[in-house]
């Protein structure tokens, strides 16, 4: 498996899937978005719509309207609780986290072809010790990322259909978005756009096996 890393704590695994995990995905993301629908959100205060429209799988699933952004255990709509994670999820996190706990959240993102998320910040977990995983299905976006600051100088990759990236350490608050799709890059989704998974531990885990932090065995040695 290859992989570049491209600053601190940001490691790019270009086609983690490969065209038949990539189908396998797609289908379990199918049966999903059957089960917890794909609802458009909207931003805290002024109500403006989202040009990505979301849904989530996993224990908590992140959702945004008037009131505020937060996790939460139940579809906004339904009132259901998210599916399960997929298996190629769970697993992608355990072989690319590095972290010792399972993730609690899966967000899927689908861009429709004119679709683009601002510069942002992913800062509404409470555990910042685990990495974001982020999955790329379909049409291949145009990702931006820069620094902590917001001014920071920024570069673009192309996230194609099958490529995973991590953002952990020093990377996990880093600004970044998506400026556009590009398309005709993938046949994956027969009528074009992009699926985007992002995985994440949000709550802070109950026990801690002592490769985090906090005093180790140092302490007493
Ligand atoms: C860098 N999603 O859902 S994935 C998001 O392609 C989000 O749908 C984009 O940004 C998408 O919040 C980008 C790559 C990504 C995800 C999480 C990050 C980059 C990140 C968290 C911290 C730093
Ligand atoms: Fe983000």
């Amino acid at each position: 498996m290859s992989s570049l890393i491209l600053a601190p704590g940001l490691v790019y695994y270009p086609d983690y899937l490969d065209r038949a995990a990539q189908e396998r995905l797609l289908q379990s993301l199918r049966a999903i978005t059957r089960a917890a629908p794909l609802f458009a959100p909207c931003m805290p205060r002024t109500g403006k719509p989202f040009s990505v429209r979301m849904t989530n799988c996993g224990r908590l699933g992140w959702v945004s309207d008037i009131d505020g952004y937060r996790y939460q255990p139940t579809h906004p709509e339904t009132g259901e609780p998210w599916p399960a994670m997929p298996e190629q999820a769970r697993q992608a996190w355990e072989h690319l986290s590095g972290y010792p706990h399972p993730a609690d959240a899966c967000l899927i993102n689908f861009y429709a072809p004119e679709a683009r998320m601002g510069l942002h910040q992913d800062k509404d977990e409470e555990e910042f010790g685990a990495p974001v995983v982020s999955l790329s299905l379909g049409d291949t976006a145009l990702f931006r990322y820069g620094g902590i600051e917001r001014k920071d100088p920024t570069r673009s990759i192309r996230l194609k259909s099958g490529d995973a990236i991590v953002f952990g350490g020093p990377a996990r608050l880093i600004h970044h978005g998506i400026d556009r799709l590009i398309p005709g890059h993938s046949d994956l989704l027969p009528q074009g756009g992009r699926l985007n998974l992002t995985l994440r531990k949000v709550e802070k885990p109950l026990y801690s096996i002592g490769r985090e932090i906090g005093p180790t065995s140092d302490a007493v040695s």
